[in-house]
Formats: structure tokens, C-alpha cells, sequence
């Protein structure tokens, strides 16, 4: 008997290692299979490889590339070609690729065949813009701020003197050529004593640039000053300038790449007499496209990288800083536990009160100390309230600013004290963005854009001239007077027939809203066809007044606004309300990474812009039961 009773045992032993083992095997497998999965087929349209900017920015991509075990890179060059690009990227999407980054050689040519290719799969505009919002993610410098920063370098060295300038361009149609250009000669003009002689296309090619300066040098000796809108043209044009022994002309570069010839070099040489750094977005577009194609929640719309003047004086410093970052990470990994201040403008709205809910779930959810304080719409209490945090020491202090002037000084205290500070949500009107480490919000302008857009199409055929109100928000706050310049400028650029006939302040409020609408209704009564608020809260006031009065809100006077809350969706629904436009206020985790990359060493790009939407009654049902605030 007991001889049975061990065989059994052991038999059910043995069955048990192997059903074990089996189950081992089967798992071990199906992981092994997924991370062995086909791989992601990343398409990289190039505009050309004959700039070392580009060279420079393939190679970061491929670099990062190699970190994916899962991911594979078709890279293609365009060769300055608009036709050859377009086949290049049609080219790409007949590999079936899986997302498209694409750097432009025109932005006008391109834009409709990328916004088509957005529709099917991702799409990384990377380096030069194109019109609109069709696209994924955009990732590219400040190029305003390049020409800006230009035409600053250019009177801080010229001081009174005459200055005599050529200016040297990239291809008309390019994006950064003309933001650049234009950024430029609007400091440029402030200065009677700066003028540009001629402007020249050397389409970013030295060559181009020798062989254009040379010809214009033969007529026109007498310039003092030649700014370039790429260093590699201004390496051309200081040659033309050697071949006729010319001396003393100061020749300004932008993109400033290390190794010979690069931008720092040619500083450092005194060949060139400054220039703008700013990274090419190469690896950050790779680390984007794999949380996009891993469907990673809070991928911005826009992201601006930082711009650095680069000049004899701070060439070297600059370098060491890039090169040391690895042991200003090492510094900074030290930080236990990060205390962060967020100094908030008050409780004015639904908008701010997701806004504040936002930020005190991702603190605790990535573990970042906060002290949180509301300045109560109080821009006096908001100053000294951050100027409190700068004596209590804490690791980083972030706020929106209630308006868009006023803070230099604060700024300059909390430099002083080397404690970093993120604006969000709102931000300020000041060029020197040296003060703060990166700023995360809306694209206001657009924002009004988007409002006008709808209003131009809703009331398309309309024969009669358009009365318009609008309720503007906080007065010199970002989003009233970007989202004021959006709108009106979208709308008169098309049309004569719209007039805004009034536009207060209400402050954001409920209750403005409703006081400032129904001074509006007692001086212009059924002359108002639309009132645009510059937020859902003004809006709901608006229409309480509207009703009093006895008229039908959204059908005898059409309402527009900004912020799309979950309220709002409901007067969608019944009609009261005609169009919300989206402003995100779920900026917590785009603030906490940003802050977690700071204290990772990371250069912080100077904005961070967030993907909006719009809304009208077809989403109102969808909306109320979605919207996440
Ligand atoms: O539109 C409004 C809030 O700064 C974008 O401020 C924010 C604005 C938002 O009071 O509701």
C-alpha cells in the first residue's frame, strides 16, 4: 500500500514542476514577444543635408533612435527639392510608417499634403512651422526672438554709429526666414541710425552667400554690419569679405553647432561676432514620437525651444555650461525630495479652480513638496507672496502672473537667489526670457482666432453688418489681450462688415459678466447681434443678462466664448451658448515634468503651448459627460 501511495505523490509532483515550468515558459514568452513586436517605422523627411545644421540634426535623431530596440528610422533628403519632398514623404507613407517627422523646405507648398498625412498617422513638425494647427506636435526655436535678439546684438555693438546692414536670408517661403526677418527689423527700425541696405536669398547655403556678398561688395563697399540668418551663410559672407581684404565689418551668424567651423567656433575666432544657439530638436523630436506611438497622455501641441546670444564674451562659458550639464545633474540628483511653490491668481473661475486641482494632483502624484498660495486676483499680494518663498528658500517657485508687466523685479530677486521659476498658465510680455526656465500654457492669439474663425463661417452670406460686444478678461492679463488681438484680427482681416461696437473688462467673473452685458444691453439694446467673452464664466453672466432683458441668448444675440468647461457644455446643449473654445487648464503634469527635468539637468524649452480644441452643440452631450473639468 504505502509504495502506491509514494509513486502517486511523486507523479503529482512531477506534473505540478512541469505544469509549473510550462506556465513559466508561456509568460517569459508572451513578454519576450511583445517586446520583440513588430517595430515602430518612424519616417524622417528631410528639407536637405547640404547644411551642417540639418547633418547635425539627422545625426541627434539617429542617436536617440538607437536607444529604442523597438523602433526603426526611414530618414529621406529632399535635397531643397518642394517636389522631391512631397514624394519623399507620399514615398514614406506607402512604407506604412507610423509617424511622420518632417522638417520643411517651404511652409506654404507643404501644409496641405502634411495636414492630409496628420489625418491618417502622427506628425513631428521639427525645426520650421507651417500654417495652422495640423499637425501633432511641433517642436522648433523662437525664431522672433532670433531676429529680435539680432537686431539687439547689432545696436548694443553699433551703439550711435551708423550702421549700414546687409541682411542674408534662407528661401522666401521657409517659415523661420520670415519670422526671423520680421523679429529683426522691428528692433532694427526703432534705431534711426540702423538701416538695411539690401537683403539677400542665399537660400542657407555658404557658397550662395560668397558668391551673392562678393557681387554686392563690387557696389556697395560701405556696410558695417552683415546679419545671416544661419551660420553657414555668414561663414560665406565673411569669406567675400576676406577676398576683397575688407576689414572691420561685424558679421552676425545664427544656430551655433560646436566643431569646426560651427557657430562657436567661428565666435571664438573672432570670424564671426556672435550668434544664436539653440538645440535642433533632433532627439527631442524621437523621445516625443515614442510617447505619442506609446500613446503617453499630455503630449504638447508646441513646444519653443530657448534661444542663447552668443557672443566672444560668453562663447566659452556657454560651451563649458553644455558640456559640465552632466555634473550640474549630478549637483542637482542630490535633491531628496523637491519643494515647490505655486503662487495662483485666485478662485475668479471654474477654469482656475481646475487649473488649482490640476496642480495639487500631479505634486502629490510625482511626489513634489508644495506650498501652494492664492493671491486672490491681488497683484501686489501675488508679488510679495512669491517674495516670501524666495526667503523661505524653496527649490523652485512657479505662478501665473494676474498680468503681464510688473514682475521684472521679482524675477530678478529669485534669480538673485538661484531659484529657478516656471511660469504657468499665464504669461508675461517682457523679451528678456533669461528670468524664468520655461513657460507652459495656451496660444491665446490663436485661441481669439479660432472664436473669429467660427464666427466668420456661422454667419457666412449674412448680408447685414455684424454688431459685436465683447467681455474681455482681466485687463493687461495674456490671455484678454492676446485673446483681443486673435480675435479682431482674425475677423477684420476678412471681413469690413463686423464691428465691435463695445469691449470692457468683466474680470473673468460671473458677475461682471452679467453687470458689464447689461450695460452693454441698456446702451446698445437690439443693435448687439454677438458678444464675445473671453470666458465661459463672463459668458454665463452674459446670458442671464440677455435673458432678463428678454431676449433669446445664442439665438437673438449669438455667444461665443473661450475656456470650454463642463457648465458650459450644458448651455451648449440648450442652445444658449453657440461655441466654447478649449484653453487647458490641466497644466499640473506638464509643469511637475518640467520641473522633474530641470532637476535632471535637461534644458527646459522656453514654452511649452498645449493642444485646444473647439466646441459647439454637436459636442455638448459628449462633452458634459467627458470633459475632465
Ligand atoms: O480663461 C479664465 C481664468 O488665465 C487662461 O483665467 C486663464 C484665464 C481663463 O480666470 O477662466
Amino acid at each position: 500500500m504505502k509504495s502506491i501511495t509514494r509513486f502517486w505523490v511523486l507523479t503529482l509532483f512531477v506534473t505540478l514542476v512541469i505544469l509549473a515550468g510550462l506556465i513559466y515558459l508561456f509568460f517569459v514568452n508572451r513578454d519576450h514577444e511583445k517586446n520583440q513586436g513588430t517595430p515602430y517605422v518612424i519616417g524622417v523627411s528631410q528639407s536637405n543635408l547640404t547644411e551642417p545644421w540639418r547633418v547635425q540634426m539627422n545625426e541627434e535623431i539617429r542617436k536617440e533612435a538607437q536607444k529604442h530596440k523597438r523602433l526603426q528610422v526611414i530618414y529621406t533628403d529632399a535635397a531643397q527639392s518642394i517636389d522631391k519632398q512631397k514624394k519623399d514623404i507620399n514615398k514614406l507613407i506607402g512604407y506604412g510608417i507610423d509617424l511622420l517627422i518632417v522638417s520643411t523646405n517651404d511652409t506654404n507648398s507643404l501644409t496641405p499634403l502634411i495636414a492630409n498625412v496628420h489625418k491618417k498617422i502622427p506628425v513631428i513638425v521639427l525645426g520650421r512651422a507651417i500654417d495652422g494647427y495640423d499637425y501633432t506636435l511641433f517642436i522648433g526655436p523662437d525664431n522672433q526672438a532670433i531676429g529680435r535678439n539680432a537686431g539687439q546684438l547689432v545696436s548694443d555693438m553699433l551703439g550711435t554709429k551708423q550702421g549700414n546692414i546687409i541682411e542674408i536670408q534662407g528661401p522666401k517661403g521657409s517659415s523661420p526666414v520670415r519670422e526671423r526677418s520680421q523679429g529683426f527689423n522691428n528692433i532694427i527700425k526703432k534705431y534711426p541710425n540702423l538701416h538695411v541696405e539690401d537683403t539677400l536669398v542665399a537660400n542657407w547655403q555658404k557658397d550662395e552667400a560668397e558668391d551673392k556678398v562678393t557681387a554686392l561688395l563690387r557696389k556697395n563697399p560701405h556696410i558695417n554690419i552683415i546679419v545671416a540668418q544661419s551660420d553657414a551663410m555668414a561663414l560665406g559672407a565673411y569669406k567675400a569679405l576676406q577676398k576683397y581684404d575688407i576689414q572691420g565689418v561685424k558679421v552676425i551668424g545664427a544656430d551655433g553647432l560646436e566643431g569646426k567651423n560651427g557657430g562657436f567656433d567661428l565666435v571664438k575666432k573672432g570670424v564671426l561676432a556672435g550668434t544664436f544657439a539653440y538645440k535642433t530638436g533632433g532627439k527631442e523630436s524621437i523621445q516625443y514620437a515614442m510617447d505619442i506611438l506609446q500613446g503617453k497622455a499630455n503630449i504638447p501641441k508646441k513646444i519653443i525651444l530657448r534661444v542663447n546670444t552668443i557672443t566672444h564674451e560668453n562663447v566659452d562659458q556657454y560651451v563649458l555650461n553644455v558640456k559640465n550639464k552632466s555634473s550640474f545633474t549630478k549637483q542637482l540628483k542630490s535633491k531628496k525630495h523637491i519643494v515647490l511653490a505655486f503662487v495662483q491668481v485666485g478662485k475668479e473661475s471654474s477654469w482656475r479652480l481646475a487649473n488649482t486641482a490640476s496642480i495639487k494632483d500631479a505634486a502629490r502624484s510625482y511626489g513634489i513638496d508644495l506650498k501652494f498660495k492664492s493671491a486672490n486676483q491681488s497683484i501686489k499680494d501675488q508679488i510679495s507672496i512669491i517674495r516670501g518663498f524666495i526667503k523661505e528658500k524653496v527649490d523652485v517657485i512657479a505662478f501665473s502672473p494676474i498680468v503681464q508687466t510688473g514682475y521684472e523685479e521679482i524675477l530678478k530677486e529669485a534669480k538673485d537667489a538661484e531659484i529657478p521659476v516656471i511660469l504657468v498658465d499665464r504669461d508675461l510680455d517682457l523679451k528678456d526670457n533669461s528670468l524664468w526656465l520655461t513657460s507652459i500654457g495656451s496660444d491665446f492669439e490663436e485661441e481669439g482666432k479660432r472664436a473669429a474663425r467660427w464666427l466668420l463661417d456661422d454667419t457666412k452670406g449674412v448680408k447685414k453688418d455684424i454688431n459685436i460686444v465683447e467681455l474681455e478678461g482681466t485687463a493687461n492679463s495674456s490671455p484678454a489681450v492676446n485673446r483681443k488681438k486673435g480675435f479682431e484680427g482674425e475677423l477684420f482681416r476678412y471681413s469690413i462688415s463686423y464691428h465691435i461696437i463695445a469691449s470692457k473688462s468683466a474680470n473673468f467673473t460671473k458677475e461682471e459678466g452679467k453687470t458689464v452685458m447689461n450695460e452693454f444691453l441698456k446702451k446698445f439694446g437690439n443693435k448687439i447681434n454677438v458678444v464675445f467673452a473671453h470666458n465661459d464664466d463672463m459668458a454665463l453672466g452674459a446670458i442671464e443678462a440677455i435673458e432678463a432683458y428678454g431676449k433669446k441668448p445664442g439665438k437673438d444675440i449669438l455667444v461665443i466664448s473661450v475656456d470650454a468647461t463642463k457648465e458650459a457644455f450644458n448651455y451648449l446643449h440648450t442652445g444658449k451658448l453657440n461655441v466654447t473654445v478649449e484653453c487647458n487648464p490641466l497644466l499640473g503634469p506638464y509643469m511637475m515634468k518640467a520641473i522633474i527635468d530641470h532637476f535632471d539637468g535637461k534644458e527646459l524649452p522656453v514654452k511649452n503651448i498645449t493642444e485646444e480644441g473647439i466646441f459647439t452643440k454637436k459636442d455638448a452631450r459628449w462633452g458634459f459627460f467627458n470633459r475632465p473639468y
